[in-house]
């Protein structure tokens, strides 16, 4: 009786420490496994989706299976402005963002919406990669978001429903689509147009319909959201050089340990290689796309002409924020 009562005392012992082992397996793994949600506003087969994907899955693989990243495409998870708030406070993970509407909110990653601050799309990446582009960082991270990465958006040119655009004066009178940044509405307004600030997926609606007449993107946006259907005037003016970010909600990576701080950075380092090359595919597949459309593209002589149009947008911009003309210079300068 003793014996297996003490037999008894010990199954149960076995079985209570068994169980506790259990407990304590899941709780761990649930304590180390985050599921995480990503935000893009592109659609399927753009670079920056095919890129994001592909993050996603290096980070699973690189954390070994500690980090789920899902991510939502098309901008199912809000618009872009709304998206940029919710990785700031950390209910989205993860957001692959133009720094154009990022700017608002981030004063250094505003000079890069400044029309005309770079040169070209390779200058860009030079000074992104150098010292303004740590700058840029830096200035974001104070906003409670960190750029793991840089992806190419390309330039950006004008497009209409009705002419082409050689001179500024052409866009007199023109109601023309801008992102949410009062940058772009002045830089519309310096040129006697109409600005008017709308979220990327009520674009294609205001074109067919009339109530704007024209917008401003790359090739690739272009073409994938079907507005050179309902607007066929694309003119080469490449006013403006967006670089976007894959960026993480400060507060979440720095709860990371050590190593996977370093395998989501790689990831997303990686991945921003794959969407650099994809980008100039697309770039060129988007162009031959719109051209068989019979888009009508047009290049801009005398693109001096706009930039002078920028002067008041620049010095606005400066009197308001002395204190980045250090940094504009900076990009300036950059080689
Ligand atoms: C695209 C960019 C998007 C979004 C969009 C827009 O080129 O990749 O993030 O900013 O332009 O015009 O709203």
């Amino acid at each position: 009786m003793f014996k297996r009562g003490f037999k008894m005392i010990r199954i149960n012992k076995i079985a209570t420490a068994f169980s506790f082992m259990a407990v304590m397996a899941t709780s761990s793994a649930s304590v180390l496994a985050q599921d995480w949600k990503g935000w893009n506003i592109h659609t399927s087969g753009y670079p920056n989706t095919v890129a994001m994907d592909d993050f996603a899955r290096l980070v699973n693989e690189k954390t070994e299976g500690r980090i789920n990243l899902k991510m939502y495409h098309g901008g199912t998870m809000g618009n872009q402005t709304d998206a940029i708030e919710q990785v700031r406070l950390g209910a989205l993970a993860i957001g692959n963002f133009s720094l154009g509407p990022i700017g608002p909110v981030a004063e250094e990653a505003n000079v890069v919406s400044l029309p005309f601050v770079f040169k070209s799309v390779e200058q860009a990446f030079r000074a992104m990669d150098g010292e303004a582009g740590k700058r840029i960082s830096a200035g974001l991270e104070k906003k409670g978001l960190i750029a793991l990465a840089y992806h190419n958006a390309g330039a950006r040119s004008f497009y209409n429903t009705q002419k082409p655009i050689h001179i500024p004066g052409d866009l007199q009178g023109m109601k023309v689509r801008v992102m949410n940044n009062d940058l772009y509405s002045g830089m519309i307004s310096a040129m006697g147009g109409n600005p008017s600030p709308m979220a990327f997926s009520e674009v294609y609606q205001a074109l067919k319909t009339n109530v704007v007449g024209g917008a401003e993107n790359n090739y690739p946006s272009y073409e994938a959201t079907g507005h050179f259907e309902v607007a066929g005037f694309y003119s080469l003016s490449e006013h403006l050089i967006i670089p976007e970010c894959v960026c993480i909600n400060a507060a979440i990576f720095r709860g990371l340990s050590d190593v996977d701080q370093k395998a989501v950075s790689e990831a997303a380092q990686e991945s921003a290689l794959l969407q650099r090359e994809l980008w100039a595919e697309r770039k060129e597949a988007s162009r031959k796309k719109v051209l068989a459309a019979g888009v009508k593209i047009n290049e801009i002589a005398d693109k001096a002409a706009f930039q002078l149009a920028m002067k008041p947008v620049h010095e606005g911009f400066l009197t308001a924020n002395p204190k980045l003309k250090s940094l504009v210079e900076l990009i300036k300068n950059t080689q």
